[in-house]
C-alpha cells in the first residue's frame, strides 16, 4: 500500500471528529479530521486556450469566470498531460490511474472492464457516497457508484437519452443544464449530509458537433476570435501531421458541424452526416434554432468569399459555436459552486475541474484531439480545497491524468495500491516541492486507422524537449525545442545539432516505458482497433 491510512481509519477519523466536536464544540482542528468531499467536475473536448485563467488570447474573447473561480480559490496546473489524447482511454486512465495498456482501455469502442479496482470504488468502499452523472463512454453500466444517470453513449446536445441505473428515457432540454440540474438535486437529496460524498459531473459539452444552447447560439455574434498563426501550415518536415483527416476548411462537415446551408433563404443544411442530432429537437427548439442561424448563414452565401475567405469564416463559425457551449458549461460550474457554499459545503470539498483531453482550436488548421502536439496533450486542471489550497496557486510541474485518482485516495486517507501508475498532486497542492517529482512523461495513442487518420504514435515530453515515433504503417520521428518552437513547427529529428539531445531522449523513453511496462508496440492489430466511435 502507497500509504498508510486504512478504511478502518477514515471511518475512525470522521467519527472522532463527531465525538470531538461534541465535547470541544465545533474546533477547526477537529473539522479538518472530516474527510473532504469530492466534486469532479469533467468536461469533453475542453481545450485549455477556451478557459480564461490559461491567459490564451482565445480565453481572452470569452471568458469562463465561474471555471475562473475555482483557481482563484485553489490551484491551476500548467503541465498537466493526458497519456492518450481521446476520450474513453483517459476516463479509463482517470478512474483506473493506470496508462492504457494496463487498464486495457487503448482505443473508443473498448469495453470498460468494470471489474477493475477504481478510485470512485474505493472511495465507496471506504464510507464515501458516490454519484456518476453525465457522459459515460466507457461502455457498460458504471460501477463503483450509489448513483449513476448517464448519457446514451456519445449522448446528444437536445433532449438526450439518459440512463438512469439501468433504465433509459429522453428528456426534453438541453445536456449541459441537465448534467448541472441532475448533479444539483443529487447533492439536495442526500440522505445522510454527514456522509462524505464523492459526484462526478461529466458534460458531454464542447464535443463535435458543437450545439450550444438556444439562449447562446448568437452569444459570440460579430466577435472576432484570433485566427491561429498556424492556421495554414503545410505540414512540412511532419508527415503523420500531414495525412490525417482534421482539418477544419477541408474535413469539417458543413451542415453537420458549421450548420451551413444549402443556399440563401434556405434552412436545410449542407453534408449532415448524422441529422438525429437536430430532427431531435421539437417544433420550439427547432424554430428558434433555424431562426438563430439564418442571418448569419444569408450573409455568407450574399458574401460571395474567396477559398480563403471560407477557411476562415469556418474558423470564426467553429469557434462561436464551441465557445456558445462552453458558455453553458461555465454557467452550470457557476451553479454548483454556488450550491456548496450556500449549503455550508464549500469547506470541506475539493472542486476539480478538467477536461478529457486538449483540443485543437484552429492550430496546425485542426479541429479534434489524438497527436500528442502541445493543445490536443495538455489538459486543462484547477483544482480548490479552502484552507488546505493556497488560493491563486500555479503548478508547474509535470503531472498527468494517472495522477488523479492517487490524490482524490490521498486527500480521502485512502491507501493507494501499490499498482496504480501515477503519484498523489496532494503534496505540492499543500505547498511542497517533491525534489523526486518526475521529470518527463509518457504518451501513447493508439486509435489508427479510425476517425480522423491520425498516426499510431508514442512519445516522451521533459520540460523543455519532445520527442515522438509514429509507427504502424509509417515509420517517422519527431523531436521538438517547445522552448523555441512552442508551436511544433520545425521537426528537430535530422538537425544533426541536436543528434545527442535525441539519443538521451530516445534513452529515457526506453526507460520510461519499461517504468510502466510498455509492452512491445506493434501487439495491437488493425481491425481490432478500428471499432471506435
Ligand atoms: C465522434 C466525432 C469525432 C470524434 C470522436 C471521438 N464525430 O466520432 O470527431 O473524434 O467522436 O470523440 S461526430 O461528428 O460524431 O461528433 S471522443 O471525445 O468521444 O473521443
Ligand atoms: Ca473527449
Amino acid at each position: 500500500m502507497k500509504n498508510s491510512l486504512s478504511l478502518l481509519n477514515i471511518k475512525l477519523l470522521a467519527s472522532v471528529g463527531v465525538v470531538a466536536s461534541s465535547v470541544f464544540g465545533c474546533s477547526r482542528a477537529v473539522e479538518e479530521e472530516k474527510p473532504p468531499n469530492i466534486v469532479f467536475i469533467m468536461s469533453d473536448d475542453h481545450a485549455f486556450q477556451a478557459i480564461s485563467a490559461y491567459g490564451h488570447p482565445i480565453g481572452q474573447v470569452a471568458p469562463t469566470p465561474n471555471i475562473d473561480r475555482i483557481a482563484q480559490n485553489g490551484a491551476i496546473f500548467s503541465n498537466t498531460f493526458c497519456g492518450n489524447s481521446i476520450c474513453g482511454p483517459s476516463r479509463a486512465a482517470i478512474l483506473t490511474g493506470k496508462h492504457s495498456h494496463i487498464n486495457g482501455f487503448t482505443h473508443n469502442g473498448v469495453t470498460f472492464d468494470g471489474t477493475k479496482p477504481t478510485f470512485p470504488k474505493m472511495l465507496q468502499g471506504a464510507g464515501y457516497e458516490t454519484a456518476m452523472i453525465g457522459k459515460w463512454h466507457l461502455s457498460g453500466e458504471p460501477t463503483g457508484f450509489d448513483y449513476w444517470n448517464i448519457l446514451d453513449d456519445q449522448g446528444s446536445y437536445y433532449n438526450p437519452d439518459f440512463i438512469k441505473m439501468g433504465d433509459t428515457t429522453r428528456v426534453t432540454g438541453y445536456a449541459t443544464d441537465l448534467i448541472t440540474e441532475y448533479s444539483i438535486n443529487w447533492l439536495e437529496r442526500r440522505a445522510d449530509k454527514e456522509q462524505p460524498f464523492c459526484l462526478m459531473v461529466h458534460h458531454k459539452a464542447p464535443h463535435r458537433n458543437w450545439m450550444p444552447a438556444l439562449r447562446h447560439v448568437n452569444k459570440y455574434d460579430g466577435v472576432k476570435f484570433p485566427l491561429p498563426d498556424t492556421y495554414f501550415d503545410d505540414y512540412s518536415g511532419r508527415l503523420a501531421a500531414a495525412e490525417q483527416e482534421m482539418n477544419i476548411y477541408r474535413d469539417m462537415y458543413e451542415g453537420h458541424d458549421l450548420k451551413m446551408s444549402v443556399e440563401k433563404g434556405s434552412d436545410s443544411l449542407r453534408y449532415n452526416r448524422w441529422p438525429g442530432e437536430f430532427t431531435r429537437m421539437n417544433s420550439e427548439q427547432d424554430s428558434i434554432w433555424k431562426s438563430s442561424y439564418r442571418p448569419d448563414n444569408d450573409a455568407f452565401h450574399e458574401a460571395a468569399m474567396s477559398k480563403l475567405e471560407v477557411a476562415e469564416w469556418k474558423y470564426q463559425r467553429y469557434m462561436h459555436d464551441y465557445m456558445g457551449c462552453i458558455a453553458s458549461v461555465d454557467e452550470g460550474v457557476g451553479k454548483v459552486l454556488d450550491y456548496l457554499e450556500e449549503n455550508g459545503l464549500a469547506d470541506n470539498t475539493i472542486v476539480v475541474y478538467t477536461s478529457d483531453q486538449g483540443f485543437y482550436l484552429g492550430e496546425h488548421g485542426w479541429f479534434d484531439k489524438r497527436f500528442m502536439y502541445e493543445p490536443s496533450f495538455r489538459m486543462p486542471l484547477l483544482i480548490s480545497y479552502p484552507g488546505h489550497i493556497e488560493k491563486g496557486k500555479v503548478i508547474d510541474a509535470l503531472t498527468q491524468n494517472i495522477d488523479f485518482a492517487e490524490t482524490f485516495l490521498d486527500f480521502a486517507g485512502v491507501s493507494v495500491p501499490e499498482d496504480m501508475q501515477g503519484r498523489s498532486l496532494r503534496p505540492m497542492l499543500e505547498g511542497e516541492e517533491p525534489s523526486d517529482w518526475r521529470q518527463s512523461v509518457y504518451y501513447h495513442y493508439y486509435e489508427y486507422p479510425g476517425f480522423h487518420m491520425v498516426k499510431r504514435h508514442y512519445g516522451i515530453r521533459t520540460e523543455r524537449y519532445k520527442l515522438i515515433h509514429f509507427y504502424n504503417d509509417i515509420d517517422q520521428w519527431e523531436l521538438y525545442d517547445l522552448e523555441k518552437d512552442p508551436d511544433e513547427m520545425n521537426n528537430l529529428i535530422n538537425d544533426a545539432a541536436f543528434d545527442e539531445k535525441e539519443a538521451s531522449l530516445r534513452q529515457k523513453l526506453d526507460s520510461l516505458m519499461r517504468f510502466y511496462q510498455v509492452p512491445p508496440i506493434n501487439q495491437w492489430k488493425d481491425e481490432d482497433i478500428w471499432a471506435g466511435h
